[in-house]
């Protein structure tokens, strides 16, 4: 019996290190950049059928925000990032600061824009085939 059990186990941990290294060796980065006041670039396409980990670095002298909300539902922030305050949308960024989003999106267009006031033109789509 415990020999059986140990067998068990032993294919339980091949068949999860075999999951894990196809997630890592099949994904795609992108980096998006915040600047005052645009998003560069401004229009991206991935697959979905790979996750997709995201990057978006604010290069500007204002605070940004990134923010959308279907992505980011979907999306796996870094617990430094989560906020308990549920009335504020989106990523707060600071000049110089980055936030990496680790997502698998399926296909559809996303819009992603900054909501700060006077920042209308901050736009961007993501587009997941
Ligand atoms: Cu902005």
């Amino acid at each position: 019996m415990p020999n059986r059990l140990l067998k068990k186990s032993a294919g339980s941990l091949l068949t999860l290190s075999f999951i894990s290294f196809v997630a890592c060796s099949e994904s795609q980065t992108v980096s998006l950049t915040a600047e005052d006041f645009r998003f560069v670039p401004n229009l991206v396409r991935v697959s979905a059928s790979f996750p997709l980990t995201l990057t978006v670095y604010n290069a500007g002298r204002e605070m940004h925000d990134f923010d959308s909300p279907i992505l980011l539902y979907a999306s796996v922030k870094p617990s430094s990032e989560r906020t308990s305050k549920s009335d504020r949308p989106g990523i707060v960024l600071e000049p110089g600061k980055s936030v990496q989003l680790v997502m698998s999106p399926p296909p559809g267009t996303y819009l992603y824009i900054c909501r700060r006031k006077g920042h209308a033109n901050m736009t961007g789509t993501l587009i997941v085939e």
